[in-house]
């Protein structure tokens, strides 16, 4: 198997100075070579392209979204390189960046395979529309995107439909999440599991759980969406929206291993780490930790 490493060195997304420096900053730490250890024959495809846009031109496409036509240009981009790797039969994880990416990947994805499963790892629901959310951050909108609420050409992105099935959407790890953002999902199919039920069932059960709802569902793969915010705020120091109450560094590690384990996960994104507010590079070196065990779990397939 062959992993693509693809880097989208954007922060458009979440508007806010250092998202844009995780795959470089990754990439000078030999994430490369680290992952290669495995074994896996890792190539580095290299980074979107991501246009300079100045901070006072945000608004300049009169959308309700900040930076509208980079994030539209970087996911279609995005999208067609993920398409393009998983119809070469290799395994696409995309290095962000923030979160609005995977509108990209997930786009992409979506459209080689018949029925995507998603496991969205994250302390939000990045379920808000571009009407409803507050601070008009693409990075708290992709999910909804994807599931068809929201701007028509962001929906409709890459391929002419909506990209998932809301009953093939399970959501791990919320607990920061808006009010119109919750009655939204609260209106959908979309499968949350949050702190009540991670306390009520354990980890291992809701993979379990999930996977057995994707086979049921003849889902023929599952793209993971991990954000880091996903873990504690005492933990993950070098993401932009920290949140308390989190989970460790081996739930995630839980959740990827009984997830690849499955063989169904055949795509992932990694995102929100954001260099320059790490302290003492911690979140560097659990981002490059978390991705040396994801390769091994991968190579392990075989
Ligand atoms: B992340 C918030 N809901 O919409 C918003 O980190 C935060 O990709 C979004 O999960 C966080 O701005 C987006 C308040
Ligand atoms: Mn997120
Ligand atoms: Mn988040
Ligand atoms: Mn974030």
């Amino acid at each position: 198997m062959n992993v693509n490493l693809i880097g989208v060195p954007t922060n458009h997304g979440c508007d806010r100075n250092g998202a844009q420096y995780g795959p470089k900053k990754l990439r000078e730490a030999n994430i490369v070579n680290i992952m290669k250890k495995s074994e896996l024959s890792i190539y580095d495809m290299g980074d979107i392209y991501v246009e300079d846009i100045r901070e006072k031109d945000k608004f300049l496409s009169d959308k309700n979204i900040k930076y509208y036509n980079s994030i539209y240009n970087v996911n279609l981009n995005l999208a067609h390189m993920v398409y393009t790797s998983l119809n070469n039969k290799d395994f696409p994880i995309i290095i962000g960046g923030d979160h609005s990416i995977a509108l990209g990947s997930i786009s992409g994805a979506s459209s080689y395979f018949k029925n995507l499963g998603v496991v969205w790892i994250d302390a939000h629901g990045d379920f808000n529309t571009e009407v409803i959310s507050e601070s008009k951050n693409s990075h708290g909108m992709p999910l909804a995107f994807l599931c068809g609420y929201g701007d028509e050409r962001l929906v409709n992105l890459y391929r002419h439909k909506t990209k998932l099935h809301e009953e093939n959407v399970f959501h791990i790890g919320g607990r920061d999440i808006d009010i119109e953002e919750r009655k939204l999902l609260d209106n959908t199919k979309v499968s949350m599991y949050d702190k009540t039920k991670i306390n009520k069932l354990g980890i291992e059960k809701i993979i379990h759980e999930i996977i057995e709802k994707c086979k049921k569902q003849n889902v023929d793969a599952i793209h993971i969406s991990l954000d880091i915010d996903f873990m504690d705020k005492d933990i993950v120091k070098g993401t932009g929206t920290r949140v308390s109450d989190g989970y460790s560094i081996e739930d995630t590690k839980l959740i990827l291993k009984e997830l690849i384990n499955s063989g169904l996960v055949k795509s992932m994104d990694f995102v929100e780490f954001n260099p320059i507010l790490d302290e003492n590079d911690e979140t560097l070196n659990i981002c490059t930790n978390l991705l040396e065990y994801t390769s091994n779990l991968i190579k392990k397939l075989k």
